[in-house]
C-alpha cells in the first residue's frame, strides 16, 4: 500500500518536474528520501524481531549494567492498574512526564506545590523504582503567572530558590536532575549557540552555570544532567545543534561546573531516513571523552506518516528503535534508556503527530492494552546485544 502510494506520488512529482523544469533538487532529494523509505519498510518486513525470553526490559537492561525507565503522569498511574503493574514489571526507573515542571511545581511565585511530583516519588520508593528528574530550567511549561513577574532584578534569585527548594526536597532520591533542558538552538544565531529564552534574557549567558552550581550544592550526590533533543540525525541543523551543545559542555567542563552527563532526548521518526550510525558514534565518544555519561532520556518513534497497516507500521518502527539503540549502546558512557511513556495510551505524540487515518499511534513499547508490540521486542534485542557495562 505504501509502495503504490510513493509510486503515484514518485510519478506526480516526475511530471511536475518535467513540465516547470524547476525545482530539480527538491524533487531529487524527496525521491531519494521516499526510495530509501521503502528500501526500509522492505528491510523491516523481512526482520526477524524474534527474543530469546520474556524477561522484562528492565531486568534485561540490568544484566548489562544498563537502567531502563519510562516517563510517566501521575493521574495514569494512579488510575490505571494495569499501567502501573506493568510499569513496575518493565521499568526500573521511573520520571514523571510533567509534575516536576514549574507549571505543576509553582501555584504562585512564591508557593511550591509538591503533591503531585510527591505521589510519584513515593510509587517509586513502595515499588523499587529509581526516580529521576525533570527539569528545572526550561522557557517551556512555565506558570501563567511567569512572564507577568519575571525580570532582569528578580529573575536569578528565583532561579536560585527554586532549583534549591526543589533540589533539596528530592534529595537523596533522585538518580538524576535534567538541570537544564533545550536551551541551545542555532536558529537563534548566537555565538554560543544559546536559545534565546526568558533566563538568558533575564539573567545572562551564566544562567546554565549558575543552575548546575546551584543543584550539586543542594544535593550532591545525585547525577546533574543537560538534556537536549534535535541532536541525532545526519541534517544540517542536528549538525549544528551537536556542535553547539558539544560546544557547551566543554565549555562547563573547562570551568569545573558540577555537570555528569548529557541527557539525549531521542524523538526519532518512523519516517526519518537521515541517521548516520559514524556521525552518532562520534558525537557520544566526544561527549564520553569530556568524562559524561550518556542518559538516552525520552526515547519514542513517531508513526504518524507510517502506512494504515500496523502490519507494516509496527516493523518500521520497531526497526528504529533497534537501529538507534544498537549504535548508542555501542558507546559505553550510555549508562540508561527511557522511552517517553511506556503504553500508547499516554503519550504526547496523540496529540502533537496524530495520524491523518486517526488510528491510535503505536510509538511505545506497549499498545493501550499494555501488550508487548515488536517495538518492545527491538528493544528487548538492543539490550540483549549490548556489551555489559
Ligand atoms: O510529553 C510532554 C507533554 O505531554 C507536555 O505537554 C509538554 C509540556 O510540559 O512536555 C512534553 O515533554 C517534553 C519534555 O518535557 C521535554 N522534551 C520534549 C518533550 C515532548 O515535547
Amino acid at each position: 500500500m505504501l509502495s503504490r502510494k510513493i509510486f503515484g506520488r514518485r510519478q506526480t512529482l516526475l511530471g511536475l518536474g518535467g513540465l516547470a523544469g524547476i525545482g530539480a533538487s527538491v524533487i531529487g532529494t524527496e525521491l531519494n528520501k521516499q526510495y530509501k523509505l521503502r528500501q526500509i519498510q522492505r528491510d523491516s518486513q523481512n526482520r526477524n524481531f524474534k527474543v530469546t525470553s520474556n524477561t522484562a526490559l528492565g531486568q534485561r537492561a540490568a544484566t548489562k549494567g544498563l537502567i531502563y525507565g519510562a516517563a510517566v503522569r501521575q493521574y495514569a498511574l494512579s488510575s490505571d492498574t494495569k499501567l502501573a503493574e506493568s510499569v513496575v514489571y518493565e521499568c526500573k526507573m521511573i520520571v514523571p512526564e510533567w509534575e516536576l515542571k514549574w507549571n505543576y511545581l509553582r501555584p504562585t511565585p512564591t508557593s511550591f506545590n509538591f503533591a503531585p511530583a510527591d505521589w510519584l516519588a513515593d510509587f517509586s520508593r513502595r515499588n523499587g523504582l529509581l526516580f529521576r528528574g525533570h527539569t528545572l530550567v526550561w522557557h517551556e511549561a512555565l506558570p501563567i503567572w511567569f512572564p507577568k513577574t519575571i525580570n532582569s532584578k528578580n529573575a536569578r534569585q528565583l532561579l536560585l530558590e527554586h532549583i534549591t527548594t526543589v533540589v533539596k526536597h528530592y534529595a537523596g532520591h533522585i538518580h538524576s536532575w535534567d538541570v537544564v533542558n533545550e536551551a541551545i538552538d542555532p536558529r537563534d544565531r548566537r555565538s554560543d549557540g544559546l536559545k534565546n529564552t526568558p533566563w538568558l534574557q533575564f539573567i545572562g549567558q551564566d544562567y546554565i552555570e549558575i543552575a548546575f552550581s546551584a543543584a550539586a550544592e543542594s544535593d550532591p550526590n545525585t547525577l546533574l544532567v543537560y538534556n537536549d533533543y534535535g541532536l541525532q540525525y545526519d541534517t544540517h541543523e542536528h549538525e549544528a545543534k551537536r556542535n553547539a551543545v558539544l560546544k557547551l559542555l566543554e565549555n562547563l567542563k573547562s570551568k569545573d561546573i558540577p555537570i555528569h552527563a548529557l541527557g539525549i532526548q531521542s524523538h526519532l521518526s518512523g519516517y526519518e531516513t537521515r541517521f548516520n550510525p559514524d556521525k552518532f558514534k562520534k558525537f557520544l565518544s566526544e561527549v564520553a571523552s569530556l568524562g559524561l555519561k550518556i542518559l538516552i532520556t525520552e526515547m519514542d518513534v513517531a508513526d504518524n506518516k507510517l502506512p494504515s497497516d500496523i502490519k507494516f507500521r509496527d516493523p518500521i518502527v520497531a526497526g528504529v528503535y533497534e537501529d538507534y539503540l544498537s549504535v548508542a549502546l555501542e558507546e559505553p558512557a550510555v549508562i540508561s534508556v527511557l522511552t517517553w511513556g511506556l503504553s500508547d495510551s499516554y503519550t504526547w505524540l496523540s496529540q502533537n503527530k496524530p495520524r491523518k487515518d486517526q488510528a491510535t499511534v503505536r510509538t511505545l513499547p506497549l499498545d493501550t492494552q499494555m501488550r508487548r508490540k515488536l517495538a518492545w521486542n527491538a528493544i528487548a534485542r538492543a539490550f540483549d546485544k549490548a556489551t555489559k557495562r
